[in-house]
């Protein structure tokens, strides 16, 4: 019996993240099994549907305008283009489509409405919908719920002390607005963040609790390594240790033990047995597919290969139920599984 708790305290995370390696693996395992079908991995495929000139100031990030980076400027993406992709990727074992856009936030203008236009499109494939289009209000939540959203990817990236280090054109207010907007139009929140800033096992503790003690867990956790890219100011952060990783994937775990955890970017650095002690660490999703947003990823038939020599399968769509006949039955307050 696992409670699903809502109140971790930034001391009890951090006497978690500090257990010695096999122990802490040994305990994410243990809850993991518990809790999820542990061989199952959920497999998401990226699309950048509109690629940089964005307006912020991101430090880790190719596509802020404001770095000199060499990332093609893409306009929005025609939705015959994402249906294929989309195709190729169900193809190659993907359940889930998310659709990436380099902006701040979003506007009622006619780029919206393709994007709306695409949702619908890709949800008639039956696959999950999920998008990362930076900021929402409640009404545009709501619109994309009513198009058939299933999830949305919202990022806090760093804990709020450290946020204006990373980024300062806006504010981790908003990030957890945007948020609260999502949760209230019922679409799956997808929230998580990025080791290797250079931030400190403080800040990592700080994001993890808020994310744990948001009112509901999101439904998914994506954990992302830098990708460090030259012209951001972050191009010489070292590459960060697996053994972090590790301990966070296995934190998140233990913290968020329903929690789909996500090892994401950063992944074409990692070795298979780098990234099979993840999966025995807790984390259950990858992004899959040769890109990223903008970077390299490992190739589907190079996952597969893996998932084969691992003994993983690949989750299928829906598995929680559909969002419009109200199933999405993963976490519910106080639940206690
Ligand atoms: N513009 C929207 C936003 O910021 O929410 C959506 C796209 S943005 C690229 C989505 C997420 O990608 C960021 O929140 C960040 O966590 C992640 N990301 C961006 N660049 C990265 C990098 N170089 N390495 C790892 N993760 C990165
Ligand atoms: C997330 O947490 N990681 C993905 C997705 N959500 C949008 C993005 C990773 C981007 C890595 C850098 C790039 O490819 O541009
Ligand atoms: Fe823009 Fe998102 Fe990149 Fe920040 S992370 S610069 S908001 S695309």
């Amino acid at each position: 019996m696992t409670e699903v708790r809502y109140n971790w305290t930034k001391e009890e995370i951090t006497e978690i993240y500090n257990t010695p390696l096999l122990d802490l693996i040994y305990r994410a395992a243990t809850i993991h099994r518990e809790n999820k079908d542990y061989a199952e991995v959920q497999i998401s495929s990226l699309i950048s549907i509109k690629t940089g000139g964005c307006p912020e100031d991101c430090a880790y990030c190719p596509q802020a305008a404001r770095y000199n980076t060499g990332v093609d400027v893409h306009a929005i993406m025609p939705k015959e283009e994402v249906i294929e992709v989309a195709q190729r990727a169900k193809a190659g074992g993907a359940s889930r489509l998310c659709m990436g856009a380099a902006w701040r936030e979003v506007r009622d203008n006619r780029d919206f409405d393709k994007v709306i236009d695409m949702v619908k499109a890709v949800n008639e494939l039956d696959m999950e919908v999920c998008c990362t289009l930076g900021m929402l209000t409640e009404s545009q939540a709501q619109r994309l719920a009513d198009a058939g959203l299933y999830a949305y990817n919202h990022n806090l990236d760093t804990s709020e002390e450290d946020y204006k280090r990373i980024i300062t054109t806006r504010t981790y207010d908003e990030r957890l607005q945007t948020l609260h907007n999502v949760r209230k139009a019922k679409i799956s929140v997808c929230s998580g963040g990025i080791i290797g800033l250079g931030e400190t096992v403080e800040d990592r503790i700080s994001m993890l609790k808020t994310l744990s003690n948001l009112p509901q867990h999101p439904e998914s956790v994506p954990i992302n390594a830098l990708v460090p890219v030259q012209g951001t100011p972050l191009a010489e952060q070292p590459r960060v240790s697996i053994w972090d990783m590790v301990r966070m994937i296995a934190t998140t775990r233990i913290i968020m033990p329903k929690t789909v955890v996500r090892l994401s970017a950063g992944r074409t650095e990692m070795s298979t047995v780098e990234q099979a002690l993840c999966f025995m660490a807790g984390a259950n999703s990858i992004f899959a597919g040769e890109k990223l947003l903008t970077t390299p990823n490992p190739t589907f038939d190079e996952d597969m290969a893996m998932f084969e020599l691992l003994g993983l399968t690949p989750r299928k769509a829906f598995k929680n139920g559909r969002p419009e006949s109200k199933e999405i039955k993963e976490m519910s307050i106080n639940a206690v599984i």
